[in-house]
């Protein structure tokens, strides 16, 4: 299906050599144009979703009434009791926190505006948006609280109570993972704005248009894009690689030489193993949302011992996957340099990190669906075929063409 144009997706658009664009603005431009937090310099996702739905830049005011709206809905509809007693003890240890929010998602499914009002027979086609909103604002609205619930649970860690100048969803969810740091709290809003949509065929995003387009509700739809994003190749790849880094680093100590690194990613590579957070299924240069991640560790952490090495690895991996020659994109993808930001505010617990990868994709891929039933998009149902079929239909054409150029039937 690679480069197959077949989906219509409004809110971003990836170009392969520049990257993303969010309804035509470049990272760059979105962190320099989207408002910030008061005293801040990194866009409020809030802002990214106005824009993601809109098509336009908010004011100031809009995106402070975005954060209130959803604080609002956050209070207004707080995690049943079953939900927190689950996930604060009832699930295994051993299970992924991926695995946690997907099932987190599936169980508040229950409150499905979209759902109820399908099923009561009062949805048409023309109204289908305006339920699907609702759920969409109310998803988001709690899913920090249930993340944070996942993280604290897992990692014996305290929520703090919110210093009175924070009132942003990714400033407050900062706070709920119990971190007290005005830079981490940047961090953090960077990080959930620049994840948030990658155009409409990405696994994550795909799956929820995919589940959508059988007028599942939002939240089923959102919780097949989780466990799309649970994947290795996609956004589980930002905790292979901090583990991956780490299995270096006790190999080689950390301050390898080039050629101790360009002989250890050739180990990974003859093992027949990926290098993870290289390469990219239609990006072919560095991902900006790799670039404004090492803008943000040059300005803040130039000195962090996993930043030099990440760095380093920059300056390597490239070369030796061209010279493998197989991948079509030698460069450094957005999970190349997350994992490495987090860890240098103490957000260490690597399986964590797909999870914030999902809260903030949930801001793309579900504006994505807003507009999927906003435009009345239908089932959606590829053709297949079995491999019998595709063989018949092959040697009926080879017959043909046979039969054209020789001009008797074989
Ligand atoms: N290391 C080693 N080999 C790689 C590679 C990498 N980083 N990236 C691609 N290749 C290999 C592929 O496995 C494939 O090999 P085979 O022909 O043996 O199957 C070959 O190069 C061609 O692949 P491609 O067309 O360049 O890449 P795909 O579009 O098939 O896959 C992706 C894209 C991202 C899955 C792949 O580059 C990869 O596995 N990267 C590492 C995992 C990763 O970082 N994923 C995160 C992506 C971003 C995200 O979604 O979050």
């Amino acid at each position: 299906m690679r480069g197959i144009k077949g989906l219509i997706y409004e809110t971003s658009l990836l170009d392969p050599e520049e990257g993303i664009r969010f309804r035509g603005l470049t990272i760059p431009e979105c962190r320099q144009m989207l408002p910030k937090a008061a005293g801040g310099e990194e866009p409020l996702p809030e802002g990214l979703f106005w824009l993601l739905l809109t098509g336009e830049v908010p004011t100031v005011e809009q995106v402070k009434s975005v954060s209130e709206d959803w604080a609002q809905r956050a209070r207004d509809n707080p995690l049943p009791v079953h939900l927190t007693q689950i996930l604060s003890g009832q699930l295994p240890k051993t299970l992924h926190p991926m695995s946690q929010l997907a099932a987190a998602v599936t169980i508040l499914q229950e409150r499905s505006l979209f759902a109820k009002t399908y099923s009561h027979g009062q949805m048409s086609k023309e109204n289908m948006w305006q339920s699907a909103f609702e759920d969409v604002s109310n998803l988001i609205a709690v899913l920090p609280q249930i993340a944070s619930l996942i993280y604290r649970t897992r990692y014996a860690k305290e929520a703090i109570t919110p210093p009175r100048e924070v009132n942003d969803w990714a400033g407050l969810f900062a706070c709920q993972l119990g971190f007290d740091d005005k830079k981490f709290r940047e961090l953090l809003r960077l990080y959930l704005s620049i994840h948030t949509d990658h155009e409409g065929g990405n696994v994550s995003a795909h799956a929820v248009k995919l589940v959508g387009s059988a007028l599942s509700d939002p939240y089923l739809s959102f919780a097949a894009g989780v466990n799309g994003l649970a994947g290795p190749l996609h956004g589980l790849a930002n905790q292979e690689v901090l583990q991956w880094i780490f299995k270096l680093r006790d190999t080689l100590g950390s301050d390898p030489s080039e050629q101790q690194i360009a002989d250890y990613i050739w180990g990974t590579l003859k093992q027949g193993q990926v290098v993870p957070g290289y390469g990219h299924a239609v990006l072919r240069k560095t991902d900006p949302r790799y670039i404004c991640q090492r803008e943000f560790a040059l300005k803040h952490l130039p000195n962090d011992e996993l930043f030099r090495l990440t760095s380093k690895l920059y300056e390597v991996v490239p070369r030796i996957l061209l010279e493998h020659g197989k991948t079509k994109n030698p460069w450094p993808n957005v999970d190349a340099h997350s994992g490495v930001l987090l860890q240098h505010y103490g957000l260490v617990q690597q399986d964590f990190y797909t999870v914030l990868f999902a809260v903030s994709r949930a801001i793309g891929a579900l504006s994505g669906l807003i507009w999927d039933r906003a435009l009345g998009f239908p089932l959606e149902r590829p053709k297949s075929y079995t491999t019998a079929a595709i063989k018949k239909m092959f040697s009926a054409s080879t017959a043909m063409e046979n039969t054209a150029a020789t001009g008797r039937a074989i």
